[in-house]
């Protein structure tokens, strides 16, 4: 099967590719419905990535953004998201990334015009909306830091249960999508909406392949299943 969906990617002309928290998983970031360790293992990742949980403690949720930050700050992408970092660079303009991480480890890889749906894991935005005193060079260091004027609170720039995805990122996802005529779906569970959608939003004749050591809820959705890490199955499937 790896041969046939090898011989997809050197017919497509545009490659959409979704990845999830298991392309991250070699580089040693835990996936995110992955049990907690430690000081976090109380704690279910769904029941503090939430408005409602950081409103209620703040400083145990952004100490866990914190905890994240630095751990995620150690590792290195692997040879999944150097593969298709390599493969776009050898092919402009034929892969389309889109990823659900915030990790930025596909960045950090080369990749070009990355559209990260859930944001940046490290970039702060204001819980609510800015004031003219609200500048994110005078906050006042904390857990979390606040405008030392008016009190309003950091918190990461990512995209929280309940929230809106960015509507020019989840546009360009979408546009992706529906003008491919492969999609590779990389390491996710694909329960999480809205970006677990694109993978059925291919147009009529397109291929999907998933890529992921276990069963994932798109792979009802799939031509073809690759039961396997991405970082070995990545760098051969994109070798042209
Ligand atoms: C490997 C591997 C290896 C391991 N190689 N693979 C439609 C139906 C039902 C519900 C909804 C719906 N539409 C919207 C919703 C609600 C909700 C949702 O989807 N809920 C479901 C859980 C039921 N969606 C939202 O709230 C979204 N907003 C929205 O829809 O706004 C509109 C709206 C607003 C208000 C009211 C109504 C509508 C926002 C979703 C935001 C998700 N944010 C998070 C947190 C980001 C910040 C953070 O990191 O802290 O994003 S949640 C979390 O899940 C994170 C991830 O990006 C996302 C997806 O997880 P992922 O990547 O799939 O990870 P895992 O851990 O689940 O899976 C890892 C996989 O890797 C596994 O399959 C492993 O087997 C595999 N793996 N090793 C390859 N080596």
């Amino acid at each position: 099967m790896t041969e046939t969906v090898g011989e997809w990617v050197a017919a497509a002309r545009r490659i959409a590719v979704l990845t999830g928290a298991g392309i991250s998983a070699e580089s040693g970031v835990p996936t995110f419905r992955d049990a907690q360790t430690g000081l976090w293992a109380k704690f279910r990742p769904e029941d503090l990535a939430t408005e409602d949980a950081f409103r209620a403690r703040p400083s145990v949720v952004w100490d866990w953004y914190l905890s994240r930050r630095e751990m995620i700050g150690r590792v290195a992408p692997n040879a999944g998201h150097l593969a298709l970092a390599a493969f776009q660079a050898r092919h402009p303009g034929r892969l389309t990334l889109i990823t659900q991480n915030v990790d930025g480890l596909h960045q950090r890889a080369g990749s070009e015009g990355v559209l990260a749906l859930h944001g940046n894991i490290f970039e702060d935005k204001w819980l609510d909306p800015p004031r003219a005193c609200c500048r994110l060079e005078a906050a006042v260091p904390g857990s979390p830091p606040h405008c030392p004027q008016c009190g309003n609170r950091l918190r990461p720039a990512v995209v929280w249960f309940g929230e809106m995805l960015a509507q020019d990122v989840l546009a360009a996802a979408e546009r992706a999508s529906q003008a491919c005529d492969l999609m590779l779906v990389i390491g996710t569970s694909g329960v999480v909406y809205p970006a677990a959608g694109l993978a059925r939003s291919v147009p009529r004749g397109a291929k999907v392949v998933v890529i992921n050591p276990e069963p994932t809820e798109l792979d009802d959705a799939a031509h073809a299943v690759l039961r396997g890490k991405a970082a070995e199955l990545l760098p051969d499937l994109l070798r042209i």
